[in-house]
């Protein structure tokens, strides 16, 4: 597969960047044009239609496609050998697996069939709550290749979680698995689905695969097993070829639905959909990767965040790449798994997050030993913003100084990489994002939506913002579109807000700084602050609480809770009590907002108004403690020596 606009010099970035602001339709249309269309663009019609307003985002609104075809059946001419998909298993011991497109194509088109075997049509949701396994991937596109909305969810949430996402989506479908095997251990998936299912009125099936081969329930009337489903598939089927017919989808209609957590309580339906989506994924990957036929791409996300939908699933399997999917953990067996695979696999482009460098660098360099690491050409990050001292360990002990590190800023609303070098076309700079994308228009504002042009030292800070849509732009947010505008375009007049702070140097690089808003970066996972309070608050014994970040060596941020308690606890009860708020943590939204500090504390610091000090707050957290700023305007100064006092 060629790439006709894959970027190869630094002057066709500049130019290609001036184009696509100066004639967005124009750039993308040559864009599409490179993809199969059921039926292109009427071209009375516009390619772009937009209001920030709204906001209201249409491209090649008319057009139809389907985006499996884009991703399978037009590689198989041609590549259909192909592997699209290596699996490397959680067990070194065990068997890899390898797909090539032919065989993944294949799959898809009896999955897709066994959806609509069990009732599945066009627009409905499904929710997949399945472990790292190929079956996540194949689950995914049979939605994808059928026109119905799939709505991941990732391994570590609650049941809680789950069934208000199911809610939320009026989800009638789940796919997902007995158990899914991570590191050392064990995760019951579809024991956490019957107890997301309690109460639930709307879902009338779950299929189920096995992996783990844990003993699961499986009720008459609403559970059934992949494997028979597909062998009843398999069985009926007429001609030697099973090619289940792809849908046709408008280029507007929805792909998928993401939640994800912003600075109030209840996560959001991310809407992204087809053409744009496609559009975006393939583009972004292909440049800022620099992709080249052949390469082995091992993107190390799971397929539950938006990381793994756009580079494990989609980007590379429209670009025709070879995708390596790694259903563990960096540290399981040992610190130098990761390492393993990329000898064993002889991975080309290796795509991770700042806490799993940060997490190996703390090992040394023993895991690297024996390891060669030779095959490697490209580093990236994503997540949260990468630290000196790990960009140059990364670069210096895995890429040995040879291989571009791509430092990537995006977002579950972006759809793909919005700020990012180039792999060796734009220069890299050590914690930089760099430069936006072609399509891409950032801006800095002030507090008033202002725009900052002034710099200061050679930089400017400011808020980070977009100025126009670029084709992967969240659409709406699932079921309240009032939400949508409300959060991202309602801060700033006519502009997206990424709720992200950044720098900007004179050249036009990016530094980001990090979020500015009540949203923490754990691990590159969102969360939001007061979603995890509202968790502690369930919490019998809690009257209320709040919940802030501090710098975590390896996390990046950690979680710091502040948790005013009712008067009927002893003391020596308080360690006891911690472990329960954390076990109700756990169960409210699940394992990966678990607090890593709780600090009890009489009272919180609050304003005349009753508005929580989290300014306070957060700089005892940090360690700050002799440079609160101004205290006087509390209801309860005392509250604060009390909170310096008792600091952990
Ligand atoms: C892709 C993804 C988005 C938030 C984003 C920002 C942070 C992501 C970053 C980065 C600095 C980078 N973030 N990449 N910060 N440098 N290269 O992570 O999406 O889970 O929605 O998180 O992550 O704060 O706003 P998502």
């Amino acid at each position: 597969m060629s790439y006709p606009f894959q970027i190869t010099t630094i002057e066709q970035y500049h130019e290609d960047y001036k184009r696509s602001v100066e004639d967005p339709e124009g750039f993308w249309s040559d864009v599409a044009d490179t993809f199969e269309w059921k039926k292109k663009q009427p071209f009375s019609s516009r390619v772009l239609e937009w209001n920030f307003t709204e906001p209201k985002v249409k491209w090649f609104e008319g057009a139809k496609l389907n985006i499996t075809e884009n991703a399978l059946d037009r590689h198989l001419k041609t590549n259909g050998d192909t592997p699209a998909i290596i699996w490397e298993p959680n067990d070194p011991n065990e068997k890899t697996r390898t797909l090539s497109y032919k065989v993944l194509h294949r799959k898809v088109c009896e999955f897709a069939q066994v959806l609509r075997n069990n009732g599945v049509k066009k627009g409905d949701r499904v929710c997949i709550y399945i472990g790292m396994v190929p079956e996540l991937a194949i689950a995914v596109l049979s939605c994808a290749r059928i026109g119905a909305i799939h709505s991941v969810i990732f391994g570590g949430f609650s049941a809680q979680s789950i069934a208000d996402r199911l809610e939320d989506a009026g989800a009638e479908y789940i796919i997902t698995c007995d158990g899914a095997y991570r590191g050392a251990k064990d995760i019951p998936l579809k024991s956490i689905i019957d107890d997301a299912l309690i109460g639930n009125k709307t879902v009338k099936r779950v299929i189920v695969h096995t992996r783990t081969r844990t003993p699961v329930s499986m009720l008459k009337g609403r559970d059934v097993w992949w494997r028979d489903e597909v062998d009843a598939v398999i069985e009926n089927m007429h001609d030697e070829v099973l090619d289940v017919p792809a849908e046709v989808m408008d280029a507007e209609d929805p792909l998928f639905i993401l939640y994800t957590s912003g600075s109030t309580g209840k996560p959001k339906g991310v809407v992204h959909t087809v053409a744009g989506y496609m559009l975006w994924t393939t583009y972004t990957f292909v440049n800022v990767f620099q992709y080249q036929p052949g390469d082995v791409f091992f993107c190390t996300a799971d397929i539950g965040w938006i990381t793994g939908h756009s580079y494990i699933v989609y980007g590379p399997l429209l670009a025709g790449a070879t995708g390596l999917m790694f259903e563990g953990i960096p540290t399981w067996p040992d610190a130098g798994r990761f390492w393993n695979i990329v000898d064993k696999h002889q991975v080309n482009i290796l795509y991770t997050a700042p806490t799993a460098i940060r997490s190996l660098m703390s090992y040394g360099l023993d895991p690297l030993k024996d390891k060669d690491l030779s095959s490697l050409k490209v580093l990236g990050t994503v997540g949260e913003p990468i630290n000196e001292e790990a960009w140059h360990w990364y670069d210096e002990h895995i890429g040995k100084k040879k291989c571009p590190v791509v430092d990537t800023w995006w977002q579950t609303e972006t759809g793909g990489i919005l700020i990012s070098n180039l792999a060796g076309v734009t220069p890299s700079r050590p914690s930089w994002a760099t430069l936006p994308l072609p399509g891409v228009q950032p801006l800095l504002v002030d507090e008033k939506g202002e725009e900052i042009t002034e710099f200061t030292d050679d930089v400017m800070s400011g808020n980070l913002c977009m100025r126009a849509p670029w084709p992967g732009i969240l659409r709406t947010t699932w079921g309240d579109h009032e939400r949508c505008r409300q959060t991202y375009f309602s801060t700033y007049k006519d502009l997206y807000f990424t709720g992200d702070g950044a720098w900007r140097d004179e050249a036009g690089n990016f530094k980001i700084t990090g979020r500015v808003d009540d949203v923490l970066n754990v691990s590159g996972h969102r969360l939001g602050t007061a979603e995890v309070e509202n968790a502690i608050n369930m919490h019998a014994s809690v009257i209320e609480s709040a919940v802030v970040g501090y710098p975590h060596e390896v996390k990046g941020q950690g979680v710091y809770a502040y948790v005013v308690l009712d008067g009927k606890r002893r003391k020596e009860d308080d360690e006891l009590t911690k472990k329960d708020i954390l076990a109700t943590v756990s169960r409210i939204i699940g394992p990966i907002a678990k607090p890593d500090k709780i600090q009890f504390v009489s009272g919180l610091p609050k304003t005349r108004s009753g508005k929580i000090m989290r300014r306070i707050l957060r700089k005892v957290a940090e360690g700050e403690l002799n440079n609160l700023g101004d205290t006087t305007t509390l209801l309860d100064p005392a509250i604060v020596d009390e909170i310096k006092e008792g600091k952990l």
